[in-house]
């Protein structure tokens, strides 16, 4: 999962980077070009914890998310669009994190002369569907000179794609985000690749200094959470020892730091789940989308697995933890044998039986 940290200029970025990498990228050097940090961290997950105490394995793996800090967003709508390279690490993503400004501080200007973070979550997704609407025209284009040239692809798939197309369109000609409209998984996979800004889901993350309340954002869009964070006091407390750390989080009242909270929002925003496999080698998480089938599982773990899937064995989580290992569940008869068809569920240990 990569998750791409986006703002204006002096939102504070880099600073829940930081927070969430336990980085120390400089911030306060914003200047509003490109740049772009990028670090990639375990995904915490007491589960997985709980498994390695279970298996004692050699090697312990969580999975991993990837976050970039990407500098140069400015709201500047400029009619050709978002530059090349910056536009390029965007559409990588497969979320965004909006640092929005709401923190007072003489000693950091705002971009924007004042502190307004309503509008400044409008700039932002304006931007973005102003440059959704540029694509969307330019693959237009290019679909009709396709029908009108012929020897292409088939008339269906392009007709199909031009009305596709055409509704993303009217959409973001009434200035919707495209996160909002209901696609079909077949249209959604006609996009896959395409990389729209403001279909992307988003946490927009409202940046507070350590005595201010959250303010109330009125913010109704699908795939998109409004999240406080202290961003600058996190960062500190990110740097502690986990013993401090967590004496600093009950003082505050910071129920979980967003180092978890971030990932956990995450995964709910992008449908995704974790399941795991376990034995004396290695326990280890990793990530599919929901409702992904077995094979699918398999996939991600080996590719030769999915070719050769025969079956999986599959345990819950709650009942290898409670019983204490797979013979155990085996005579209880909690491990089933589970074939193609099956949906893996979030916190399934799972035994792939594969034949090459
Ligand atoms: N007072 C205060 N300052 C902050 C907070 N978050 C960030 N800053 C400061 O704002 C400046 C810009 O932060 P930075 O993370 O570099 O912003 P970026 O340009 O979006 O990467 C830095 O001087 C930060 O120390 C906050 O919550 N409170
Ligand atoms: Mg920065």
């Amino acid at each position: 999962m990569r998750l791409g940290i986006i703002g204006l200029p002096q939102s504070g970025k880099t600073t829940l980077f930081n927070a969430l990498t336990r980085g120390n990228a400089p911030t306060g050097m914003s200047a509003g070009k490109l740049e772009v940090h990028t670090a990639v961290v375990d995904v915490p997950d007491e589960r997985v914890d709980r498994l390695s105490g279970l298996f004692t394995p050699k090697k312990t793996t969580y999975a991993k998310v990837t976050y970039a800090d990407i500098a140069g967003l400015d709201g500047s709508r400029s009619k050709e669009g978002i530059s090349g390279t910056l536009l390029n690490q965007l559409t990588q993503m497969d979320g965004l994190i909006h640092v929005v400004r709401v923190f007072d501080d003489e000693n950091v200007p705002h971009v924007s002369g004042s502190i307004d973070p309503a509008r400044d979550i409008k700039i932002m997704d304006d931007e973005f569907i102003l440059n959704d609407l540029i694509a969307v025209e330019r693959k237009l284009d290019r679909l009709r000179e396709e029908k009108t040239k012929g020897g292409g692809r088939d008339k269906t798939t392009v007709g199909y794609e031009t009305s596709l197309f055409e509704r993303l369109k009217h959409s973001l000609d009434d200035e919707n985000l495209l996160r909002d409209i209901e696609l079909s998984t077949e249209e959604e996979k006609a996009l896959s690749g395409f990389g729209l800004l403001s279909r992307k889901p988003v946490v927009v993350v409202l940046n507070l200094s350590e005595s201010q309340s959250a303010p109330t954002i009125a913010y109704e869009h699908k795939r998109s959470r409004v999240v406080p964070v202290y961003s600058k006091l996190e960062m500190e407390i990110s740097q502690l020892s986990p013993q401090d750390a967590s004496d600093f989080l009950a003082e505050y009242h910071i129920e979980e730091p967003s180092l978890n909270k971030m990932i956990r929002i995450s995964y709910e925003l992008l449908g995704l789940e974790s399941f795991f496999t376990g034995g004396k080698d290695e326990v280890r998480a990793w990530t599919i989308h929901q409702g992904a089938l077995a094979p699918e599982a398999a996939g991600e773990i080996h590719t030769d697995m999915q070719k050769g899937f025969i079956r999986a064995e599959v345990v819950t989580y709650e009942d290898l933890i409670s019983l204490g290992g797979f013979a155990e569940a085996r005579m209880k008869g909690k491990l089933r044998l589970e074939g193609k068809d099956y949906i893996v569920k979030d916190g399934d240990i799972l035994t792939i039986r594969f034949n090459l």
